[in-house]
């Protein structure tokens, strides 16, 4: 059974309104992601691994070192994370709430500094990687990860992310990555999956 890239959960134009292109999705979500999954399924064909769930293909490459597999399935888990960390429709940005928003003004101080916190780390990952709020077990946190690896290797439970690659945002904003953070999080994050990530 080969590795599926699931579908993009709106329309590649959902999100014009918002700063990013369809344009963008043409080539991140149907040319970026499908190369993981492409490369993770030759990688893993005839293999044991080809049958296991993405989650511990992620952990088993790590752990042995199999660096172009763990590179392509993280960065195939990574995507599908991304694409639902976005709200289309205008929805996005704004506010946590409930127990997300109780825990972020516990764990940052105020939502503010959350916003402090996840714009310096998105913007001073260095090269390729990822921006990431993840619960900790007893604390929530802001990280940053370099290139594929992912929260899932460091224990950590994702429930957030933001693709800090410079693919990411070079259609739409050029080499302006702190523009494209500041969309993110005042007009796209969405925070009901960051909130069903934590629950879960
Ligand atoms: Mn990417």
């Amino acid at each position: 059974m080969a590795f599926e890239q699931p579908p993009l959960p709106y329309a590649m134009d959902a999100l014009e309104p918002y700063g990013m292109k369809a344009e963008t999705f043409e080539y991140h979500y149907g040319k970026h992601h499908k190369a993981y999954v492409d490369n993770l399924n030759k990688l893993t064909a005839d293999t044991d691994l080809a049958n296991k769930p993405l989650e511990e293909v992620i952990q088993t490459s790590y752990k042995d070192g199999k660096a172009g597999i763990f590179n392509n399935a993280a960065q195939t888990w990574n995507h599908t994370f991304f694409w639902n960390s976005l709200k289309p429709g205008g929805g996005g940005g704004g506010t946590p709430t409930g127990d997300l928003a109780a825990k972020i003004d516990k764990d940052f101080g105020s939502f503010d500094k959350f916003k402090e916190e996840f714009s310096n780390a998105a913007a001073t990952q260095f090269g390729s990687g990822w921006a990431w709020l993840v619960d900790d077990g007893a604390t929530l946190k802001v990280t940053k990860t370099p290139n594929a690896e992912n929260p899932l290797i460091h224990g950590q439970k994702p429930l957030l992310t933001l693709d800090v690659w410079e693919h990411a945002y070079y259609i739409d904003f050029r080499n302006a990555r702190p523009a494209f953070i500041k969309n993110f999080l005042d007009n796209l994050v969405n925070w009901e999956f960051a909130a069903a990530n934590l629950a879960a």
